[in-house]
């Protein structure tokens, strides 16, 4: 923000407020979470956070016991192309392995 000083017409000084954009803005960040069900097998959650997520064996298991605990799970935080593309990942597998298992995405 500057301020430049500008007189009017009765010669007042007033002050002209100008904001100045950034000209580039960071992209927003996207939460991929993970949605508990009752009917996907906890290893089926666990080879996806391995498959899909590059989580350790350790953390894969956190993660899923976390969504079987509370319902909902961060998987991890991507640009918007990449947690589509990780989301239907997920779906897709789930679906060919008749799972309903559930993940979706969420503006940081
Ligand atoms: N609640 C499931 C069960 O008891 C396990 C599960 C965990 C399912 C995490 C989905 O995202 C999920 N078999």
């Amino acid at each position: 923000m500057s301020e430049d000083q500008k007189d009017d017409q009765a010669g007042n000084k007033i002050g002209v407020l100008t904001k100045t954009q950034p000209k580039t803005k960071k992209p927003s960040m996207y939460k991929v979470l993970m949605l508990n069900d009752d009917y996907t097998p906890m290893d089926f959650v666990v080879h996806i956070l391995l498959k899909y997520f590059q989580k350790s064996e350790d953390e894969a298991v956190q993660i899923m016991l976390n969504v079987h605990q509370t319902g909902v799970g961060i998987c991890g935080v991507y640009s918007f192309e990449i947690a589509e593309t990780k989301v239907m990942q997920v779906i897709d597998d789930a679906k060919r392995n008749e799972h309903p298992l559930q993940c979706t995405l969420e503006k940081e």
